[in-house]
């Protein structure tokens, strides 16, 4: 395993001297020259296929990525997270999300505790409570059964459970509507609360560690909003906690019986499979929680044991790794092509650039090369009618993830199609692009004279050769995302590794958790203003002035 500088190993100055010649090639080329391309550049795993074949790389490119992996230990460090070694350095912890998601008769010991049997214990938790909301048994104080769940956490306590909850929303139970309260602004509380009946609502107060700032302020406005309706001996048919905090749900006034645990070896983007999870448990019932783990688990099994040559994480993070280093890609773009993945897009932002925006690796020295691209994205076909203009023409490469259901969970089979042909029509013209050639063609059958055909021939011209990937699931059942997710965290895992970051801390995020106390206290007039600089100063004296 080298801990060598990026650019010192020997798989990476063997890429870089194949770099200029790979820089030229143009991807029509590439298919011209190989009408095996697609069936070579493809596959299966976990019942998703992956087609990277609308990349600018070939077989030698390929080898070179998987020679780095190796040379970097990936193999070896991909085995130290399954089994629980601390790979977490900043912070001593084993990484362990993947026995979240194991089934019960694995085994897996860590610091002597059968983490596994643990997991299975919280589950069994989850199942039983989730199965009584569901039912109607459980009720709320006036004896009426809960109708809306309001899950209120934030960064990795929010995005999972919601983009999971958004995305299976076809399996949704019909009683139940599910609410996200994340920011501290008020107007997000004041808003998920406007129409509810607090005898009929349930909120979820997670937390990892119980102590963030904006879930603190936000739980503590739901039980005021509840209590002023109810009794307080109320608040434990109607205020249930996860966290890895038990002393400090204790002090929130939560029913110990109300708690579901989870452990420190959980990151916090990481923990949608954990008891963080409930909202998707109490929305598609256990059943269907226990697929989405299933198809995790699959994909855990694939990137565990497959060669690297047909690992599909390892090979969709190589790829995205030669693109940001090779080519420059400085931001990647998720298109998913299904309106119910409409926040997966803000989930990978997250499970992502919290990961490995990094800049010194493991041991603490510089990095030597970039690291995490920007993520962003929306739903196709929106954002052809946006964004997809600098894609197509702009000044930077921005390489894409498309992802698509060959099936939908509607009956009107004419947006489907339409759909589709969109997704795979937009892979193929940032392949191809538009010669200047082909532009002249076009413009002079519609009639237009020779002038103003090159006139217009720089502006209709699409450079093209623009990486993708696509990535498809048959129908987007809880198991087929359950396996996306995973995918994508291992190959959030596989860059890490090639950076040699840990892909498992986030300090900067636990900066801004920080930051704003003293000046909230010097808004709220209990502590004297301090001395800033002077645009600080004259925005917190505007906001004391407007109160
Ligand atoms: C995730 C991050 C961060 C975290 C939130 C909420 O990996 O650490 O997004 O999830 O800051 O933290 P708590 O769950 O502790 O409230």
């Amino acid at each position: 395993m080298s801990h060598a500088a990026l650019t010192s190993t020997t798989a990476f100055k063997a890429l870089a001297q194949h770099a200029p010649d790979a820089q030229r090639w143009s991807m029509r080329d590439l298919f011209a020259e190989d009408p095996q391309r697609f069936e070579r550049m493809s596959l299966e795993a976990a019942g998703l296929f992956l087609d990277y074949s609308k990349n600018r790389v070939d077989g030698r490119t390929l080898e070179l990525l998987v020679s780095l992996a190796r040379e970097r230990g990936l193999e070896q460090q991909r085995e130290a997270m399954f089994t629980g070694a601390k790979i977490n350095n900043t912070e001593g912890r084993a990484v362990l999300h993947t026995a979240l998601r194991a089934p019960r008769d694995a085994s897996l010991a860590v610091d002597g505790q059968d983490v596994i049997a643990d997991v299975h214990a919280v589950l069994d938790r989850v199942r039983g409570f989730t199965d009584a909301v569901r039912s109607g048994s459980w009720l709320g104080h006036t004896g009426k059964p809960i109708t809306d769940v309001v899950n209120i956490g934030i960064g990795g306590s929010d995005l999972g459970p919601k983009m999971v909850c958004l995305a299976l929303r076809q399996y949704a139970h019909p009683r139940l509507r599910m609410h996200f309260v994340s920011n501290v602004d008020g107007h997000d509380i004041d808003a998920n609360l406007q129409d509810l009946d607090p005898a009929t609502t349930l909120f979820i107060v997670a937390s990892k560690t119980f102590t963030t700032a904006e879930t603190m302020m936000n739980a503590q406005t739901a039980r005021a909003w509840f209590l002023r309706s109810a009794p307080e001996d109320a608040l434990a048919r109607h205020f249930v906690a996860v966290s890895t905090n038990t002393e400090a749900i204790r002090a929130f006034g939560i029913d110990p019986a109300n708690m579901f645990p989870f452990w420190d070896w959980v990151g916090g983007r990481y923990s949608v499979w954990s008891a963080i999870g409930l909202p998707v448990a109490l929305a598609v019932g256990f059943g269907y929680f226990a697929d989405f783990l299933a198809g995790a688990h699959e994909m855990d099994q694939h990137f565990r044991s497959a060669p690297l040559e047909e690992n599909m994480p390892a090979l969709l993070a190589l790829i995205g790794f030669w693109n940001r280093q090779f080519l420059g890609a400085g931001s990647v773009s998720i298109a998913p092509y299904h309106q119910d993945l409409n926040r997966f897009p803000a989930y990978l932002q997250q499970l992502d650039m919290e990961s490995n925006g990094k800049r010194v690796t493991r041991d603490g020295q510089p990095v030597d090369t970039p690291t995490c691209p920007v993520i962003w994205g929306d739903c196709g076909t929106n954002g052809q009618h946006a964004y997809f203009q600098l894609l197509h023409q702009g000044t930077d490469l921005t390489p894409i993830d498309f992802i698509a259901a060959l099936r939908p969970a509607h009956e009107y089979e004419n947006h489907h199609a339409a759909l589709l042909a969109n997704c795979f029509a937009q892979s193929e013209a940032f392949m191809k692009g538009k010669t200047p050639d082909e532009v002249r063609a076009d413009l002079a059958q519609q009639g237009l004279d020779a002038a103003e055909v090159e006139r217009l021939v720089p502006h209709k011209t699409f450079p093209g050769n623009i990486p993708s990937n696509t990535i498809l699931v048959e129908y987007l059942t809880p198991h087929a995302l359950g396996a996306l997710v995973a995918l994508y965290e291992h190959r959030t895992f596989v860059q890490g590794v090639l950076w040699n970051v840990n892909s498992f801390d986030q300090w900067g995020v636990e900066l801004g958790k920080v930051l704003a106390r003293k000046i909230e206290s010097e808004l709220t007039g209990q502590a004297q203003p301090d001395l800033h600089d002077s645009s600080t100063n004259g925005l917190i004296a505007r906001a004391k002035a407007a109160v």
